[in-house]
């Protein structure tokens, strides 16, 4: 049987390229359909990028994160209103958590942020964050991109929690908001480990059921300066958009803060490297694996260490071997 190392489907180049075309000009159907696309990943996605990558590099883009149910939603609707206000495209990812506890939090994010998705300047998607991490960061990262081409001044990407996911997620992207609550109180030590250095900007919300005071001293303490950069803590109570206008000042204020100093260049071509070689492995993993299980000797390898004529660590530096003979490039 002959090896095929992705499916086609049915995005035809020329269909891509037409799609690809509706895109930069932000009709929203198409992007609808691109980040259908962007999401299956294979041969479809690879055809898009390529159409659009070129077109890409003008968004800011903005990871809005923290625990759960801090308020991260409520804000970032309240944000997208305070930039639709300075005159800026917005485009908004939303990935869900997948855990059981806040599974409703799918279509509570779309009814709350259902009022900017009927205008033509604001485009709001959500992701399921299911599957593996690099799967999700890859299709996040390109739904960015896609996004990025249609237009939109300011990509924001909601994300919840500190797990590998989230961080990756919200390292890919030019700015991280992390929102936090009052009282954290013993929760501050483990909320530090895993935020304190993806934080450029700090937000304590909820800032109307208690004084935030204290919990603003405790995020800001032990703070490090970054290139330059002191991470701010502000306070804002997100339904009623109070503190909303100083965000946005802040987030501009960073973008251009990055802009001056080169470090926004250094940024990007950084995360290009870890996206190239995730991208790459990942890919060559999937391929690798579909073409060894081809292979009769890996029948032969298999039976031999279940039978112990060969134990398990000559096996693999046997298969290491047997994997730099095959030829997984020929259908690159
Ligand atoms: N009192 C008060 N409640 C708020 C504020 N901001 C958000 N909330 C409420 O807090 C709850 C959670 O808000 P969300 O915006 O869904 O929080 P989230 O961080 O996006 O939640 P997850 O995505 O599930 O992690 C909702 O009931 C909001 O109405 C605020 O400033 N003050
Ligand atoms: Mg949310």
């Amino acid at each position: 049987m002959k090896y095929v190392p992705e499916r086609t489907g049915n995005q035809g180049s020329s269909l891509v390229s037409d799609l690809a075309s509706r895109v930069l000009k932000g009709d929203h159907r198409a992007l609808a359909k691109a980040i259908s696309i962007v999401e299956s990943g294979g041969i479809g996605r690879r055809r898009l990028i390529h159409e659009l990558y070129p077109r890409t590099g003008k968004a800011f883009t903005v990871g809005i994160t923290g625990p759960t149910g801090t308020g991260k939603s409520t804000l970032v609707d309240k944000t997208i209103q305070e930039f639709r206000r300075r005159g800026r495209k917005v485009g908004v990812l939303a990935i869900d958590p997948s855990s059981p506890y806040t599974g409703g939090a799918l279509l509570g994010d779309r009814i709350r942020m259902m009022d900017h998705s009927l205008e033509r300047e604001v485009y709001i998607r959500s992701m399921a964050s299911r599957g593996d991490v690099g799967g999700l960061a890859r299709a996040a990262i390109n739904t960015i991109r896609v996004l990025d081409a249609a237009g939109m001044d300011i990509v924001i990407v909601e994300t919840v929690g500190a797990g590998q996911t989230e961080v990756q997620v919200a390292t890919a992207v030019d700015a991280t908001v992390v929102v936090v609550m009052p009282q954290l109180g013993d929760e501050v030590q483990a909320f530090k480990a895993g935020f304190n250095e993806i934080g450029d900007i700090f937000v304590v919300n909820k800032a109307d059921i208690t004084n935030p005071s204290k919990t603003m001293f405790n995020v800001a303490s032990g703070l490090q300066e970054k290139s330059g950069w002191r991470p701010p803590v502000l306070k804002t109570v997100a339904i009623k958009g109070t503190g909303v206008p100083s965000l946005v000042d802040s987030i501009e204020k960073f973008q251009k803060f990055l802009d001056d100093h080169g470090i926004r260049e250094e940024r990007r071509n950084k995360r290009l490297e870890s996206e190239l070689i995730e991208a790459a492995f990942s890919d060559f993993y999937t391929e690798t694996v579909t073409r060894l299980k081809q292979e009769k000797s890996w029948q032969h390898l298999l039976g031999q260490v279940a039978k112990k004529e060969l134990d398990p660590e000559t096996a693999a530096s046997k298969l290491v071997k047997a994997i730099a003979r095959l030829d997984v490039s020929e259908n690159a």
